[in-house]
């Protein structure tokens, strides 16, 4: 068996997390990041017949069934992932539907996956309707964006546009837009569900007043999703209160969109 701690999968999430945290998205223990493993990609690691405890997750698809998850720890800090991965993250399995999950690796002080598990395995049932290659959820708090989310309105057409705006690469890395969420209770099944909706036809959902979920095919995208809005919220944030001389145009998106080979969201361009 390997030493779990050189696993790719485990030194890329921590890297991640690291670099999260140096960019000012992750305060305390704030920020939640998952990501589908392949039961071929853990065997070289762990005895996945071992399992530690079992942890109810208080809700169920079977779309979860069997599935395996890297995930961040509750009340844990990401700047502190790179010293003790194991107390930090966990690995789990999903049974009962996704209603139990098996410990297989981590949460070694006790803990357990973040308060936000039901949006994360929600989001990722969601996306992998609309792309079966998704393996990242992740959720952090980009000063930025948050900031926008009191003094924008939160239509969800108004607030993309308003981000592709903001940066000629914004419509290219995001075509589909960003969903928004109106303020909820965080670390319910509700926001959960309403993320999840949300991920259907979006991988990025705002959470207003709280931050922002990512989806994508891995860390790099998803991170670089996040990345790319949230630059977008920095500069609006900078030329919100100045007279606008000038913008990127509905004409200009079309330009992109047939350089770069991307579709913008059906009707969010004149
Ligand atoms: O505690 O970000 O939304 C981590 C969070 C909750
Ligand atoms: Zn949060």
């Amino acid at each position: 068996m390997k030493d779990i701690l050189t696993a790719p999968f485990l030194i890329e999430l921590v890297r991640t997390l690291t670099n999260m945290y140096a960019h000012g998205w992750d305060e305390r223990n704030g920020g939640n990041v998952s990501v589908l493993l392949e039961e071929a990609e853990l065997a070289d690691f762990l005895d996945l017949n071992a399992v530690i405890r079992t942890i109810p997750t208080g809700f169920a698809a079977p779309e979860l069934e069997g599935k395996y998850f890297l995930v961040t720890g509750t009340g844990k800090y990401f700047k502190n992932a790179q010293y003790d991965p194991a107390a930090n993250l966990g690995v789990v399995r999903l049974t009962d539907q996704g209603a139990q999950a098996q410990l297989l690796w981590g949460f070694t002080d006790g803990g357990k996956f973040t308060s936000e598990f039901p949006a994360h395995m929600m989001s990722h049932v969601a996306r992998w309707k609309v792309d079966p290659e998704n393996r990242v959820v992740m959720h952090c708090h980009p000063a930025n964006l948050l900031a926008m989310t009191y003094v924008h309105d939160l239509d969800e057409v108004k607030f993309t546009r308003t981000l592709w705006q903001m940066c000629t690469e914004c419509i290219v890395v995001f075509p589909e837009g960003v969903n928004v969420l109106p303020w909820m209770l965080c670390g319910t099944n509700e926001i959960g569900e309403a993320t999840a909706q949300k991920m259907e036809s979006a991988r990025l959902v705002v959470w207003a007043q709280h931050g922002i979920y990512g989806a994508g095919k891995d860390l790099d995208e998803t991170f670089g999703l996040i990345e790319t809005a949230e630059k977008a919220a920095e500069i609006w944030l900078k030329i919100a209160h100045l007279p606008l001389v000038n913008t990127i145009s509905d004409e200009a998106m079309h330009l992109l969109e047939a350089r770069f080979g991307v579709k913008a969201r059906e009707g969010y361009l004149r």
